[in-house]
């Protein structure tokens, strides 16, 4: 049975670190609400969400349906998925190393959310455009670089490695980090501009993982959604500025 990947439609969001997994290791799965029909479309996601409706129903998307099992977190998914689709160290210790690096791209994750939503995810960003402005200048003056720099220092590092970053062989931490520099890439290129001088194995990794045939592919294809100003990172012009 295909795994069941439950994320809102239309923006890459959260959902995209479980995409880019499941893609990369051509695992069969349904991206459940970009789909429509009996247990599909948004009805489904939302069914999903209902207190009720499952055992243990997740509070957010993405979760991820394995068969009877419902798994929410990004981390906790990848986690769960990446010794079945290939994507995890082989060590079990190394798989604890791992999902801490995921849980700071997590972390990172949020901070690039309050970039432009520091008061209230319930607001609109217009509604908190001066916070936004303060908030995007600290990130990307202190933020930015200091989880880079330890990204960095975890590659260029890795006792096991070749350019990964736990581990021998290529993990979803690697696409996950893949995924973080594009967006940040995308929303604050201005702050970016010395992104490979700054990082270079950081952007070597991220070269080698744009070129793995199976994640090529995806980002050719129309199931690759473009960054948009729906998803976590956005590209507001007034928000993006030089490290200085
Ligand atoms: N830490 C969770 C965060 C999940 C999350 O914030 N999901 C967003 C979409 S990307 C959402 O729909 N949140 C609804 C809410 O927080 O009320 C994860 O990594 O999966």
């Amino acid at each position: 049975v295909a795994y069941e990947l439950y994320y809102w439609p239309g923006l890459q969001g959260r959902g995209e670190f479980i995409r880019l997994a499941l893609e990369d290791s051509g695992a069969d799965y349904v991206d459940v609400a970009r789909r429509s029909g009996k247990d599909r479309g948004m009805p489904a996601l939302l069914r999903g969400l209902k207190n009720g409706s499952e055992p243990h129903s997740p509070f957010a998307p993405p979760y991820l349906k394995d068969g009877d099992w419902v798994l929410s977190q990004v981390a906790n998914i990848l986690m769960y998925l990446g010794p079945k689709i290939g994507l995890a160290p082989e060590d079990e210790g190394l798989r604890f190393i791992a999902n801490g690096v995921q849980l700071t791209i997590a972390d990172m994750v949020g901070e690039v959310h309050d970039s432009h939503h520091p008061i209230a995810s319930a607001l609109y960003y217009e509604d908190q455009k001066k916070e936004a402005k303060a908030r995007s200048a600290s990130f990307i003056k202190d933020r930015i670089p200091k989880f880079m720099r330890h990204f960095e220092h975890l590659v260029s590092h890795n006792p096991d490695g070749r350019g990964e970053t736990v581990g021998a062989s290529i993990s979803y931490v690697d696409l996950s980090l893949f995924q973080l520099m594009e967006g940040l890439a995308y929303a604050f290129p201005r702050a970016l501009k010395k992104f490979d001088a700054n990082y270079p194995h950081l952007a070597n990794l991220r070269e080698s993982v744009r070129a793995r045939p199976n994640i090529a592919r995806y980002l050719a294809s129309e199931r690759r959604i473009p960054f948009n100003e729906t998803g976590i990172f956005r590209h507001y012009p007034e928000l993006d500025q030089e490290p200085g």
